[in-house]
């Protein structure tokens, strides 16, 4: 088989690259290691930046979304009985952010692909790419019991944190910065109605709470929880009552519970790794970098990349300069650092950090302070809603 790009992994980044390069006509394959059932039942991001909305838009996989997302335009953050606000629009000149699952981009994404024909390999065992720094890239892939080869122009590595394009990578050839943070997110998924019509973010002194949404009708919860915590350990109603507790008292009043149609833990951890391009071979989204939930940026981010990746091979096609492509890496990652300094600053700021109180007294300084300043609430805000 022949194609100009080969995607290796059919999340967010690989489907909407996938996307913006069938609409200009430019060949592509996505070899994804799943079925397709399986990604469309993970549980992930919901929070949309501005810049998102847009590239979504321009992608042609905006009709769902405007229909059925949710446009916020602040947030609320509790600590120590207070009840606060950050109005991000007002403070950002008008930014605003949607609430709009992951798991629907990539159903709106599959949908549109199906429709323009374009091939995604479902189920492609041993995917491995080959030759990205010599003359001749291609990637070969298992499927019911036979092996094929794609012979491409380039490769995109959209594989997520544990796929197989950046362990690819000669040790001599990439930098990897990380930190693993000793704690997790426990969240429960459940058909009802969100506490409140804004995200909470909830400091605690026994760690951290996030009430979020899916739909006016669908809520997102989450706990911090130590990091070796077992999720057989967490009965519904323990969660229930933990939410509960960590909440003040008038929103746990409110709190309508349900069955929980997901619940599932997620280890946080920083990571990123330098270069995002090795010959003809790009990294994009959590292939290349993650960052803790916490600013929720770790989607934001893989859509800016693939959109990145995208602009640059669109400008190879159309004038054959690859100087784009070479500053692929260096436009992706001044973003990336500032994201995960932000997603890092957030974690920090917000979780229960070890039970040394000075750590909580620092914490509840930064809060009040944040909310005694314009000027720090305006780079909360900024950060939040994505720098340009
Ligand atoms: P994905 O979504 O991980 O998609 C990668 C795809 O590659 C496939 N794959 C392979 N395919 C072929 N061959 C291989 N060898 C392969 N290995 C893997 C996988 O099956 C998968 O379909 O990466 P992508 O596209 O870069 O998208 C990134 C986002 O998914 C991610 O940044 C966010 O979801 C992160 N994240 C969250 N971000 C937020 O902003 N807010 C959140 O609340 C939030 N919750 C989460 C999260 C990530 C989680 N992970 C990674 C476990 C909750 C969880 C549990
Ligand atoms: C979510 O809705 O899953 C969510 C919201 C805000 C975050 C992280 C996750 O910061």
């Amino acid at each position: 088989m022949k194609t100009k790009v080969a995607i290796i992994g059919g999340g967010p980044a690989g489907h909407l690259l996938g996307q913006l390069l069938q609409n200009q006509g430019i060949d592509n394959i996505i070899l994804e290691a799943k079925s397709k059932e399986y990604v469309l039942g993970r549980i992930r991001a919901g929070v949309l930046e501005q810049s998102t909305v847009d590239i979504l838009r321009e992608a042609r996989v905006h009709e769902r979304m405007e229909r059925e997302g949710l446009i916020h335009e602040g947030f609320k953050l509790f600590f120590k009985g207070r009840s606060e606000r950050i109005p991000f629009k007002e403070l950002t000149g008008g930014k605003i952010m949607m609430v709009y699952g992951q798991t629907e981009i990539t159903r709106d994404l599959m949908d549109a692909r199906e429709t323009s024909g374009a091939t995604t390999i479902y189920e492609a065992e041993n995917v491995t790419p080959h030759d990205f720094h010599g003359g001749s890239p291609r990637v070969t892939y298992e499927k019911n019991g036979e092996t094929h080869e794609i012979h491409c122009d380039f490769i995109a590595g959209c594989d997520g944190f544990h796929g197989v394009s950046r362990r690819s990578v000669g040790a001599e050839n990439i930098t990897e910065y990380e930190y693993a943070y000793p704690f997790g997110w426990l969240g429960l998924l459940a058909e009802v109605p969100p506490v409140s019509d804004e995200i909470i973010y909830c400091h605690h002194e026994d760690g951290y709470a996030l009430c979020s949404m899916r739909s006016k009708n669908r809520s997102r919860y989450y706990i911090q929880v130590p990091i070796d915590e077992k999720l057989e350990d967490w009965s519904e109603e323990r969660f229930w009552a933990e939410l509960k507790r960590r909440l003040p008292t008038e929103v746990a009043q409110r709190l309508i519970t349900g069955p929980a149609l997901e619940m599932s833990i997620a280890p946080l951890r920083s990571f990123v790794c330098e270069p995002m391009q090795f010959g003809s071979m790009f990294l994009a989204g959590d292939a290349a970098h993650i960052v803790p939930p916490t600013g929720a940026k770790g989607l934001n981010l893989a859509v800016c990349d693939a959109k990145t990746l995208f602009d640059a091979l669109e400008d190879f096609y159309q004038t054959g300069s690859r100087t784009k492509l070479n500053d692929y890496s260096a436009t992706c990652l001044d973003r990336v650092w500032k994201a995960a300094r932000f997603s890092w600053w957030m974690t920090t700021l917000f979780h229960k950090l070890s039970d040394n109180p000075f750590h909580r007294k620092v914490q509840l300084a930064e809060l009040e302070y944040t909310m005694s300043s314009m000027a720090a609430q305006a780079a909360l805000a900024e950060n939040f809603v994505g720098l340009d």
